[in-house]
């Protein structure tokens, strides 16, 4: 099998990078990392000669480069035919939509309340724009559970991309404090509690390297 290589950035900080490993290690590929520090003056030169976008996560599969978080995981769920989006067409299209909601959206959140695994900033970075893309994250994980959850205690029963996609959201909500109700509170206890969860909050909390005024990574 063509040698597997994902690069990744700190994993204390980079949002991005968490979604595809955890998927990866969720369908149990055996796969090599690669850590890029972020934020150093070494940095950029680094990722661009991993990525054409400069950016992390980026995916070596042989000869083939994948590059976008979501790209990787599509990528993924395709070579290794992986289970990896819900069976049923409805709550895949759901699937896929909350998904891409993720990726291209909840700005607000992702600039006020940045992923630090290792920081507890209780009551920090809320304004009302956060608080609207709360609401909206809280909607869709309720929703999701409600109609398409009941097999399992993922957002569609069982994991598929859509919670990789919102694994650093339920960081998020630990490292800020953001209350929750039952369901949702639920639902983030799944992920957070996930063994391959687990093992990246270790390495976490293992990483030396600190960004000051971190923003969105
Ligand atoms: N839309 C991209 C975002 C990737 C991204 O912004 N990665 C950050 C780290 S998590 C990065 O590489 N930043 C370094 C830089 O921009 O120089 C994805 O989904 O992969």
């Amino acid at each position: 099998m063509n040698q597997l290589t994902l690069v990744i950035g700190n994993k204390n900080y980079s949002s991005w990078s968490l979604r595809p490993w955890l998927a990866m290690k969720k369908i149990g590929l055996d796969f090599r990392e690669i850590c890029i520090t972020l934020n150093t003056p070494e940095s950029k030169q680094k990722l661009l000669e991993h990525s054409p976008a400069g950016k992390v996560p980026v995916l070596h599969h042989g000869d083939i480069t994948v590059w976008e978080s979501l790209a990787i995981c599509e990528y993924i769920a395709e070579i290794f035919d992986a289970n990896l989006w819900p069976q049923d067409n409805q709550a895949r299209a759901i699937a896929r939509s909350v998904s891409n909601e993720m990726h291209a959206g909840f700005n607000a959140l992702r600039n006020c309340m940045p992923m630090n695994i290792r920081a507890n900033l209780l009551g920090l970075g809320m304004n009302p724009q956060v608080q609207a893309d709360i609401e909206r994250i809280k909607t869709i994980w309720r929703d999701c559970r409600q109609l398409f959850g009941r097999n399992g205690n993922f957002l569609f029963g069982n994991f598929t991309i859509a919670d990789a996609m919102f694994a650093p959201v339920v960081s998020r909500f630990v490292t800020y404090g953001v209350e929750l109700n039952p369901v949702e509170q639920a639902y983030a206890d799944t992920i957070w509690q996930l063994p391959e969860m687990q093992l990246w909050k270790d390495a976490a909390s293992q990483e030396v390297e600190t960004i000051p005024n971190v923003d969105e990574l």
